[in-house]
C-alpha cells in the first residue's frame, strides 16, 4: 500500500529551515516537516499540522509545489510525497521528539545528508518552480533511476 505523504519547506531567502530526522524512515537525515496524510485530511492541512508538531510553528499560506513518487527496491512500500514550499509562519520554532530544527543558507543545503532525491528537486522548489516526479531507489538508498519534469500547474 502506498503511504501518502507530505513534506513541508520553509522559504525565507536566502535560508531554509531543515529538520534533522530523529527517528523512523530517514532517521539522520535533514528533511522538509511532514508526514501521513490521515483519513478526513486535506494535503495542506497535514502540511499544516506535522509543521506544528515537528517545528512548533504554524506556516501561512503553503504552496504546493511537487508530486514526487519514491519506489524501493526493498520491501518498503511507495511513497507519494506532496512538497510544499512557505514563506511566512507564526510561532517560536522548537525542537520536538522528531526533529530538531535548523536555518541553513541556500547555498550550503546539507544534501550529502538529506535523501538523495533532494538535490534534484529543491533547486527547483527555491525557484518557485512546480514539478512531478518519480525516483526508484536501489538496496543502498541510492537511486537507480528517476524522471523529473517540471510543470506550470497541478490539475
Ligand atoms: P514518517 O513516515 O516518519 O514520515 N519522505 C521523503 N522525503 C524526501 N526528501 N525524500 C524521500 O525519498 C522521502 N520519502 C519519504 C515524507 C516520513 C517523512 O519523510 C518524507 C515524510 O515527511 C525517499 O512520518
Amino acid at each position: 500500500m502506498t503511504k501518502i505523504e507530505t513534506v513541508c519547506i520553509v522559504h525565507q531567502p536566502p535560508k531554509i529551515l531543515l529538520g534533522m530526522k530523529k527517528v523512523r524512515f530517514g532517521r539522520g537525515k535533514y528533511n522538509g516537516f511532514g508526514g501521513k496524510v490521515t483519513e478526513g485530511e486535506t494535503i495542506e492541512q497535514t502540511a499544516k499540522r506535522e509543521t506544528l508538531e515537528e517545528a512548533g510553528i504554524e506556516i501561512i499560506n503553503p504552496e504546493k509545489m511537487g508530486e514526487l513518487l519514491f519506489q524501493f527496491q526493498t520491501e518498503e512500500p511507495d511513497h507519494l510525497v506532496h512538497i510544499f514550499r512557505t514563506e511566512e509562519y507564526k510561532g517560536i520554532i522548537k525542537e520536538s521528539e522528531e526533529m530538531k530544527p535548523e536555518w541553513f543558507y541556500t547555498e550550503n543545503i546539507p544534501y550529502k545528508q538529506m535523501w538523495a532525491d533532494d538535490e534534484y528537486w529543491l533547486p527547483l522548489l527555491l525557484e518557485k518552480r512546480k514539478f512531478i516526479g518519480n525516483f526508484i531507489f536501489n538496496r543502498d538508498f541510492q537511486i537507480a533511476e528517476y524522471k523529473l519534469k517540471e510543470i506550470k500547474c497541478f490539475d
